[in-house]
């Protein structure tokens, strides 16, 4: 029989044999992946659970807020706040930075997350997630500010997301490749199932809301025209669509066979650049994305490199195999138009 490898096993290995990464930041991770078992668990009740519907109030964004949003950003706030290994917490789902109390004490990372992704299809019975990303607390100085959040993706010591699809899953990163970890049930534990994962370079597949077509700019445009022109166009060859509408899922596909993903600025909202948020979605995938090989971009620059300016900053998005982020990029430098 082969080995079965826990999560806690394999953060002991990377902490004990490979030097990657210290004790606090493995205890962080087990404490965030113990946090989604619990919210895996809610997601699996469903209506027996009570967790569907509105929770009647909005979040700073203006987005009305979903009880499952709620309950998963209070797990992983009670989950995290006391072990002594962060300083502070910023979630999609709260207005301002939550600084670890008083009474427990205070470590050196910081965590951002987003507590629920995809919040529109809990009530529908798919695929969710959470994405989360942790940055060291610049030295320095007591205490801590927004500022200290607003670091480029780069800085970032671990990323991950935990999808709730039939199978729950958890997807790390901290520096050295992509690892994926399916949650075996009657265990009550992450069970490593893929390591060095690999997003193929070239794909005949891609990921976005089309319905927003009108409004897209001329290099978005352009590459899906000619995607859509398939085997008789510029491509030579015919693409095939996929819109989950829940960034986890969406990811977690072009881990698994590759593809590329856009949330593109467009004209519905022109002062905004673009729906999702940098350091609760951009930075941990586009980070998650690069070490299995692949790349993102916000259409212009690395995603990585993008210094964030306020701490519910959006970004536009473009993510995945290789060569067709690097196609969609090239069009948006040339500044093209069809
Ligand atoms: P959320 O974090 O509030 O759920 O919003 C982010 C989600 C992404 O998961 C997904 O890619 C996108 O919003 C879908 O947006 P749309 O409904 O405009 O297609
Ligand atoms: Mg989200």
């Amino acid at each position: 029989m082969s080995k079965q490898v826990s999560l806690s096993r394999y953060l002991v290995e990377q902490q004990r044999v490979d030097g990657l990464i210290p004790a606090q930041l493995r205890l962080l991770i087990e404490v965030v992946a113990r946090a989604c078992k619990r919210i895996s668990h809610s997601v699996n009740k469903g209506e027996l659970g009570d967790v569907m519907g509105s929770a009647g109030s909005e979040n700073v964004q203006g987005e009305v807020q979903k009880k499952l949003d709620i309950i998963a950003n209070e797990v992983l706030i009670e989950a995290n706040e006391w072990g002594g290994h962060l300083a502070a917490m910023a979630s999609e789902e709260m207005d301002s930075i939550y600084l670890v109390p008083n009474r427990y004490p205070q470590g050196e990372y910081l965590l951002m997350f987003d507590p629920l992704d995809g919040s529109s299809n809990i009530d529908v019975n798919v695929s969710i997630g959470t994405i989360f990303s942790v940055l060291k607390k610049p030295d320095g100085h007591p205490g801590v500010t927004e500022q200290d959040f607003l670091q480029p993706g780069s800085q970032q010591v671990a990323a991950g997301y935990c999808v709730y699809g039939p199978q729950t899953t958890l997807v790390l990163t901290v520096g050295d490749g992509v690892a994926m970890f399916t949650l075996d049930r009657e265990q009550g534990s992450f069970v490593l199932t893929q390591e060095n994962v690999k997003i193929p370079a070239d794909t005949k597949e891609f990921a976005i809301n089309m319905s927003n077509m009108r409004h897209w700019d001329t290099p978005v445009k352009r590459y899906i025209d000619e995607c859509l022109a398939g085997k008789e166009g510029p491509r030579g060859k015919d693409f095939n669509m996929r819109w989950i509408a829940s960034m986890v899922a969406d990811v977690h596909r072009i881990m698994t066979r590759g593809g590329i993903f856009m949330y593109p600025w467009d004209k519905r909202e022109p002062n905004k650049p673009g729906k999702l948020r940098l350091l609760y979605e951009a930075n941990p995938m586009g980070w998650l994305i690069e070490q299995a090989g692949g790349a993102a971009t916000n259409g212009r620059e690395r995603i990585l490199d993008v210094q964030p300016t306020q701490l519910h900053e959006r970004v536009s998005v473009v993510l995945g195999s290789k060569n067709e982020v690097e196609r969609v990029t090239q069009y948006h430098l040339e500044g093209t138009s069809t």
